[in-house]
This record gives C-alpha cells, structure tokens and sequence, in this order.
C-alpha cells in the first residue's frame, strides 16, 4: 500500500491564494482539491490550481542549476554555482560599488516575506537598487489610494447595496471576488462596470459604462459634481473628516454630464444614472479599481478621483463600503531603518519620489535605461528571481539589449524563460509547493501559513539561496536563521501567534477582529490625518494638489500615422502572464496569441477572423492573428491583446518612454497604433 497523506495549504497559482488539500502517494502529490474550512474560497477552486502538479513534476522544469558557456548553457554543482556567482559579485562591487548591484523580484513569489527577503539582501550588501513587478502593478491603486485615505481599502462586497467594478475583470483575474460579488448581487446588490470592452464582468453588470480608454478620471468626477449638485453626499463626514472638499467642489463644477459624455464617450444620462444608483445605495457602495486604470499617463489622478468617491459617498470605513484595513504587527525583514541608502541614489527615485517615499523601490524603466548608459552610475549585476520582464515589460527589445549587457545576470526560475535566456547563471527555484511562508488574507484580516510539501535536490527555496549567498558575502549576520522555518518563527515573534499555532490552523488566523468607522477614533494615514480630496504632499513634490484631469494623449493630440488604440493585458483565467503556457490542456484551450477588434474595424481593413496582423507603434511591431469580437464587446477603433506570449509579445509595442507622472507607471492600455492586413 502506498503511504497517503493529505496536508493543507495555500494554492499560489495566483495571488488569489485559495486554501487547498494537496493529496501526496508516497510523497508524490497525486492530487488536489479545495479546502472548505477556509473562509476566503470555502473549498472552491479555479482551473489553475490542479495545474499545480503538472508544473512542479513538469519535464521542462528546471532542477539543475545552469552556467553560460561558450558551448551554451551546462549544469554545474549548486555549491560551485553559489561560489561563483559570489565571487564574481564581490569583483563587480570592488570595481563599481556595491551600488551597482540590483536585484529585480516578480510577481510569482507574491509581496510578504519573500519580496522582503530580497530587499533585505540587496540592502544588506549597500546596494539601494530593489526593482520589482510593481513598477507596473498595484502600486499605482495602492498610491491613488493611500494619497487619498492613507491606505488602499478592501470592498466590503457582503454587505453592499452597489458594488462597482471599474477597471477590473474579477471572472479571470480574481475568481474568488467574483463569487463575493455574485452573493452581494444574490442579495439584492446592484452591479456597475466600468470598463472600454464587454468583460466577463461587465455582462452581468446592472450598469456598464464603456467609456473610452484612460478617461476614467473625467468620469468620476462627473459623478463627484452630480453627487455634490444633488446634494447625494455625505456632508457630515465631508465636512469632519476631509480637506480639500471646496476646492474639488469647485474643480468638479467643470464635469457636466455632457462635458463626461464628450470625454469619455459615456452617455451623459447614463452618468446621470450611474450617480442616482450609487447616491440611493450609499454608504453602501463598495468600489474595487483594477489594472485598467494604472497603465495611462494620468493614471492616478484618475484613480485618486475614483478614491475621493468613498468619502463623498460616507462609504469609507462603513459597512457594505470599503474597508481601511488593520495590518498585521509582525517582524519585518526590510533594513530601511537601520541602513539608510537614499543617499546612494536608488534609481528612479529622483523621477518618481512618490514610488521611492512610499514603497521604498526603483523604477524598473529608468532601472534599464541605466543599465544601458551607465548613467548616473553604472548598474552591472542583477539577480533576478519569480519574473519575466523580457515579455512582461514594455518594450521588450530594449528589455533585452540591457539585461543581455549585464556582466553578471542571475536568474531563477522554474523554467527556462526567455529572460533565462539572457542570463549567466540560471538557479532552480522552488515552487510554492516547497516554501514556507507567512500569507496575509487583507479581507479577513487572517494570516496563514504555507507549507513545504516537497523537495528537490538542488533546488533551493528563496531564503536559502538569499542565506547561502550572504554567508559567501561576508553578509551573513542578516540571515541568522538556519532554514525559513526559524525565519518565519522570528518573524511571528511579536505577535500572540506563535509557529506552531500557526501551522495548527490552516484555515488561517484572524491577527485582529474586524472594525469599521475607525475614523471615529484614529486619523487617517494621511500627512493631515484626514482624508485628502487636495494633498498638500503632492503639491510639495510639484504635482497639482487636486485629482486633475488630463485627456489621454491619443484624444488629445491624436496621431494621425498610428490612428487606432490599442488596450493590453486583459486576463485570461488560464494565463498568469508569461505563465502556463507550456501546460498542455491550457493550451488546447487557448492555443496562442490573438488580437481582439471591433467588426467594423475588421471590415475596413478586409481581415478575416484569424487572419494575421500587423500591429505597430512608435516603440516596435507585432504581427498576430486577429479575434474579431461582436460590435457590443469592443469599442470601435480600440484593440485588445493580452500580454505573455511569446510568439507575439505585445511588449514590443509598449511605452517605457511615457509614464504617469506620480508612479511611474508605464502607458500600455491606451497606446497609438496602426494596424496592416498581412
Ligand atoms: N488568470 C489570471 N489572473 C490574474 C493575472 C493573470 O495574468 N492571469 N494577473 C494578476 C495580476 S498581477 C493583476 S495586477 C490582476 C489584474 O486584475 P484586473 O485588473 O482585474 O485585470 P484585467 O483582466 O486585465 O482587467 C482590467 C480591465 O480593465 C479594462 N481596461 C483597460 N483599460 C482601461 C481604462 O482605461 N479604464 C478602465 N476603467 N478599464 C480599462 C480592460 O478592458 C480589462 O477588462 O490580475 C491578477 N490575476
Ligand atoms: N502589456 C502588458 N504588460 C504587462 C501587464 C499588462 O497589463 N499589459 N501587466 C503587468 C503586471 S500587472 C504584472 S504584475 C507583471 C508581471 O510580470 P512578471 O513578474 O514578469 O510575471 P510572470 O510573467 O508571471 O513571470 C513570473 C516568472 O516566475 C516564474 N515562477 C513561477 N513560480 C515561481 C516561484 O515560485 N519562484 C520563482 N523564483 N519563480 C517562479 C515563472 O516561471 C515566470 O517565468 O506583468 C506586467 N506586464
Ligand atoms: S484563484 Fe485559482 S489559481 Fe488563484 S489561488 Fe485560487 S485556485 Fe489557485
Ligand atoms: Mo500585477
């Protein structure tokens, strides 16, 4: 009889991080399924989480650590591996300063312990230079937000009377939302999307509002004057707990529905509309903003006009509103406190203050720009680990060209990924099926704690490659702990959760009850512990204290040479950006890259469903099959492609030249381009 064992844990396929049974035969994982006793997906899974065992047992998957040679990649020892790479780490820091170190951390190892493991790695050998996925991810919500309530709060969808969704496509990216929004809307809850194309969202929205691509900003504070005119807001909480309100007041005054209808191409009555469904559900109304918005060149302001809504509404902090979440007070890892490095100059942070002063990271654009200059100061390592930028950021060939120039480029990965390609050493990593890790649940204000299932031989998890490394650095003091077990205990330390209870409850912790109207008691986290409809702290730093309105540049100057919009990186549930395309049955389902347009569009050009096309903008070209839609699903002139792929990386087209302003964060979802029949 082979030995059965079944243990709890968390699914990381994606970030939704579902609870699950992971079946093993002889410590061979043979199976998994949902977890029920976890509130956050009550046993439910998607389709990626089964896909799990096909990637750790893999063929592809990497287990031998590889060196560059001139024959081409070979296997070494992992210890001569670490030797190397240590080695020639110190003649670099020698030669150019530790500065000159970087070290670049993606999506797949999520943002707890294990992104904090790297910053303290990097820091720890004097070297400012972090860069990450979130150069382009959640930190321009995150930023829109805190600037606006001090934090970025989670929609409390249970107890809504009208959720919106704007920008954001719960049914592929975030399956467990969707199942939250679907029993709110069981109970009576209204659902408003706003969005340029027909999502899987948007068809079960009560409203959908397809304004046209980056001018959500001009919409939300459409809805702010028509609020504020029907005398459909909170004037209690305006008036005690926000600055600011007159002088948004005054600004919004400009944002007729009419004047909403020329900008975004949204019907002034259904402005009108979506203003009287969100004034007769308040304070109930629970917002969630997604990557659509982030990737414009007023991306933010865009969002924190969306934030100001909250407030305006009385929704912020309420039940059925959204929610300021309570942290987990636990040790952190980070060394900002006790190795100040911004003298060093962190790339990007004289840019972007903003992205440096809250999330204390580089800006990855400038980070390759630098690479390739050498200027302000040479950058001429880089250990990267759980990221693909050479298909995932934009304007890949020149993504390339730099990390290629590096004299040491360290990947690791659970494949050979055509960033690994560049590299000169590519590690085996672990999966999350071989790490423990401490997981936060915002909505529930839970931690769990994730298990190692399995082992590999020369395979490290993420703490014992940071630990070998250190010790061979002469770094070693910063990784005292002899495996991430103790690490995590450590971490646990100043909390009433001790390791062992812990892992006792896979069903998770609650670390603090929930409350709501803290602002009652507490001051926002904000520079004047109310919330800011004007921020004085922008203002400091130069930008406009108001949540402006700039039209996107494609209907603000249009470019009559590249005469269409093209949208990118809508989810596919199967994808997780460049990830899964080598599981087979996924890719029965959706074999390759495609192109998504409007009938009409299609027509003009002649293309036929399937045909291939070329796509080009002022960055580079692409050619890839076209998806024609139903005129209902897409806005005219607008395009759709997904990002990932490499047989056609729509990152070839992107803008690492055209940024907002307060984050940094690049233009992929409105850019010019034209489009050829091939
Ligand atoms: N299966 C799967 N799930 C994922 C991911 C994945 O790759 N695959 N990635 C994960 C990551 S890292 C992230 S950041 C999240 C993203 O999560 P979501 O934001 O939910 O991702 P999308 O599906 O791209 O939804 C964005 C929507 O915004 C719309 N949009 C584009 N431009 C605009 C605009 O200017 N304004 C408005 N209002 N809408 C616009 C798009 O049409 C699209 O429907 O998903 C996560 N989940
Ligand atoms: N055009 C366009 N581009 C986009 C976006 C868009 O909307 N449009 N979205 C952007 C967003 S929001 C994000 S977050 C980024 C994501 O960009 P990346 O962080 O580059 O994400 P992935 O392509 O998923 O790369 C993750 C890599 O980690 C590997 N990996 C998987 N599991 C592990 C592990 O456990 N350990 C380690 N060490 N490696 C592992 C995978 O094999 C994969 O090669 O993409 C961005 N790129
Ligand atoms: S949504 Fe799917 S992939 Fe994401 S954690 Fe849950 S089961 Fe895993
Ligand atoms: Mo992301």
């Amino acid at each position: 009889m082979p030995e059965r064992e079944t243990v709890q844990t968390l699914c990381r396929m994606c970030d939704d991080r579902c609870a699950i049974n992971v079946y093993l035969e002889d410590g061979k994982i043979v199976d998994i399924d949902g977890y029920k006793e976890h509130p956050w997906n009550r046993g439910r899974l998607c389709v990626k989480a089964r896909a799990a065992v096909d990637m750790v047992y893999h063929p592809e998957r990497l287990l031998k650590p590889l060196k560059r040679t001139k024959r081409g990649f070979e296997e070494i020892p992992l210890q001569q591996a670490l030797d190397e790479i240590a080695e020639r780490l110190l003649a670099i820091k020698d030669k150019h300063g530790a500065r000159s170190i970087s070290i670049w951390k993606g999506e797949a190892i999520g943002f707890a312990q294990e992104e904090d493991m790297a910053r303290r790695f990097v820091h720890a050998l004097g070297s400012p230079n972090y860069f990450s996925n979130d150069s382009m991810c959640y930190n321009g919500r995150y930023f829109g937000y805190r600037l606006v309530e001090g934090s970025w709060p989670v929609p409390d969808y249970e107890n809504s009377r009208c959720v919106v969704i704007w920008g954001a496509n719960p049914p592929h990216a975030h399956p467990n939302m969707t199942q939250m929004i679907m029993r709110a809307r069981k109970a009576g809850a209204k659902l408003i999307v706003v969005d340029p194309r027909m999502s899987a969202i948007a068809r079960q929205a009560d409203l959908h509002a397809d304004l046209k691509p980056g001018t959500d900003g001009a919409l939300a504070l459409g809805l702010i004057q028509q609020l504020i005119e029907t005398q459909g807001y909170d004037r209690e909480f305006v008036e005690h707990y926000t600055v600011g309100f007159t002088e948004l007041a005054e600004y919004a005054k400009a944002f007729s529905p009419e004047r909403v209808e020329e900008q975004t191409g949204v019907a002034a009555a259904v402005v009108r509309e979506l203003a009287r469904t969100i004034a007769a559900a308040a304070p109930r109304v629970a917002v969630y903003v997604g990557n659509g918005p982030e990737h414009h060149e007023n991306g933010i302001n865009n969002i924190r006009a969306v934030a100001c809504l909250d407030a305006i509404l009385g929704a912020l902090d309420r039940e059925g509103g959204n929610r300021l979440v309570e942290g987990f007070k636990a040790n952190h890892l980070t060394l900002y406190d006790e190795i100040p490095l911004e003298h060093l100059g962190p790339i990007g942070a004289d840019r972007f203050p903003v992205l440096y002063g809250f999330r204390q990271e580089c800006h990855t654009m400038t980070g390759i720009n630098t690479i390739l200059s050498g200027e302000p100061y040479p950058i001429r390592a880089m250990i990267l680990t759980a990221a693909n930028p050479a298909l995932t950021n934009p304007n890949t060939l020149k993504v390339r060209e730099a990390l290629g120039s590096l004299d040491l480029f360290v990947v690791r990965d659970l494949f050979m990924t055509p960033t690994a390609e560049l590299a000169d050493y590519v590690l085996p990593a672990a999966s999350f099926l071989e790490r423990v890790e401490l997981h936060t649940h915002a909505k529930y204000q839970r931690i769990t704690m994730t298990r190692k299932i399995l082992k590999f031989p020369d395979v490290q998890d993420e703490y014992q490659f940071w630990h070998d490394l250190a010790h061979r650095l002469g770094i070693g003091e910063y990784f005292p702990w002899e495996d991430e077990t103790e690490l995590t205990r450590w971490i646990l330390e100043p909390t009433d959760i001790s390791l062992e209870r812990a892992a006792a409850h896979p069903e998770g912790i609650e670390y603090t009850p929930i409350r709501y109207r803290k602002w009652e008691k507490e001051p926002f986290n904000t520079p004047s512990g109310k919330v800011e409809f004007s921020s004085q702290y922008l203002k400091d730093l130069g930008y406009p204290a108001l949540p402006e309105y700039k039209p996107p540049a494609y209907l603000e100057s249009p470019d009559p040479e590249y005469p269409f919009v093209l949208i990118t990186g809508a989810r596919k549930l199967i994808y997780y950006h460049s990830r899964f395309r080598n599981i087979k049955r996924f890719r029965t389902a959706i074999p390759g890259p495609e192109v998504e347009l409007h009938p009409e569009d299609a027509a003009a050009l002649g293309v036929a469903d399937g045909d291939s096309i070329r796509i080009t903008s002022r960055i580079g070209s692409v050619e890839v099959p076209a998806k024609i839609k139903s005129a209902v699903e897409i806005l005219p002139g607008t395009l759709q492609m997904t990002h990932g792929w490499k047989e056609a990386n729509v990152n070839l087209l992107t803008h690492d030249d055209r940024f907002d302003p307060i984050s940094g964060f690049p233009l992929m979802k409105a850019v010019e381009v034209q489009v050829e029949n091939v």
